[in-house]
C-alpha cells in the first residue's frame, strides 16, 4: 500500500507541476537585451519641430502628353477615364509633380513602419498613385476596380520580385517591402508594371523612416516633425533623375529648399 500511496503522490505532484506551468503560459518569453543601449542604429528614431518645405519646378517647355492607345483592350478603352502619359504633370507656374522628394541622408535610429494602408489601384486600365513612397514594412494594398485582367509585376532591384494576376474585377492583395530602396545610383525607385497593358506603369520608393512626400502639379512639398538636423534631400523623377541638396534645420523652424528640373 506504501508503495501505491508513494506513486499517487507523485502523479499528484507532476499534475501540480503541469498546471503551474499552464497558468504560466501568458508570461512572454524571457528576452537578454544588452545593457548600455546596443549600436545608435537600435535606437528609436527621433521626431521633432522641423520642417523642410519646398517646391519642384519645371524650366521650360514640358514634352507634351502623349494619348495612349489602349485598343488591345476594349474593356480599357471604355474604363478609361485618362488616356495621356502622366511622365511630365506640369502644372500653373511650373510646378512638377509626381516628383518623389525624401530625406536621404541624416536621419539616425529606426523607425517603425506606419500602420496606415496605403492603397495602390489599378482603375482605368493606369495605376493610381503613379509614384508614392512607403516604409520598410508598411502594407501596400493592390486593388483592382477594372472589370479585366491585370498582373501586377514589381520588378525591384533590392526587394523580391512579385508578379500576381487579378483577374477579377475588386480582387485585392496585400504586399510589404522589407528593404529600404529608393532611385539607387541612379537607377529607378522600385517599378510596377502590367504584362498585360503595357503602357500601365508606376514607382515606390521605399524607406526606412517616414520623411518622404510626392508632389502633386503644384510642385510643393512639405516634410514636416523632423528632428533638428542636416539633411540630404532629394527629389526624383521618372524621366529626370535625381537631384539633391544639403540643408540645416532648427527646432521648430522651417527650412526652404527648392529644386528646378529641365528636360534633356
Ligand atoms: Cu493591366
Amino acid at each position: 500500500m506504501r508503495h501505491r500511496t508513494f506513486w499517487i503522490l507523485v502523479s499528484l505532484a507532476a499534475i501540480a507541476v503541469a498546471g503551474a506551468c499552464n497558468s504560466r503560459s501568458d508570461v512572454p518569453p524571457v528576452s537578454i537585451v544588452p545593457e548600455g543601449g546596443g549600436a545608435a542604429a537600435n535606437a528609436v528614431g527621433a521626431t521633432g519641430t522641423s520642417t523642410v518645405s519646398g517646391s519642384i519646378t519645371f524650366e521650360g517647355e514640358p514634352p507634351a502628353p502623349e494619348t495612349i492607345r489602349m485598343n488591345s483592350d476594349p474593356v480599357c478603352v471604355k474604363e478609361a477615364t485618362n488616356t495621356e502619359t502622366e511622365y511630365y504633370v506640369v502644372g500653373d507656374g511650373g510646378g512638377l509633380g509626381n516628383v518623389f522628394v525624401y530625406v536621404k541622408e541624416g536621419l539616425s535610429g529606426s523607425y517603425s513602419a506606419s500602420g496606415e494602408t496605403i492603397v495602390l489601384d489599378q482603375q482605368g486600365c493606369r495605376y493610381t498613385p503613379h509614384v508614392f513612397g512607403v516604409q520598410v514594412g508598411q502594407t501596400v494594398q493592390i486593388t483592382n476596380s477594372d472589370p479585366t485582367l491585370h498582373n501586377i509585376h514589381a520588378t525591384p532591384a533590392v526587394n523580391a520580385e512579385f508578379n500576381t494576376g487579378q483577374p477579377i474585377q475588386g480582387m485585392s492583395m496585400e504586399r510589404t517591402f522589407d528593404q529600404v530602396e529608393v532611385a539607387p545610383d541612379g537607377s529607378p525607385m522600385v517599378p510596377f508594371k502590367c504584362d498585360v497593358h503595357g503602357w500601365m506603369n508606376a514607382y515606390v520608393g521605399v524607406l526606412d523612416h517616414p520623411y518622404f512626400v510626392t508632389t502633386g502639379p503644384d510642385g510643393a512639398f512639405d516634410i514636416g516633425n523632423l528632428p533638428a538636423g542636416n539633411y540630404v534631400i532629394a527629389a526624383w523623377h521618372e524621366m529626370l533623375g535625381e537631384q539633391t541638396q544639403n540643408v540645416t534645420v532648427g527646432d521648430g523652424a522651417t527650412a526652404n529648399v527648392s529644386f528646378t528640373f529641365t528636360a534633356g
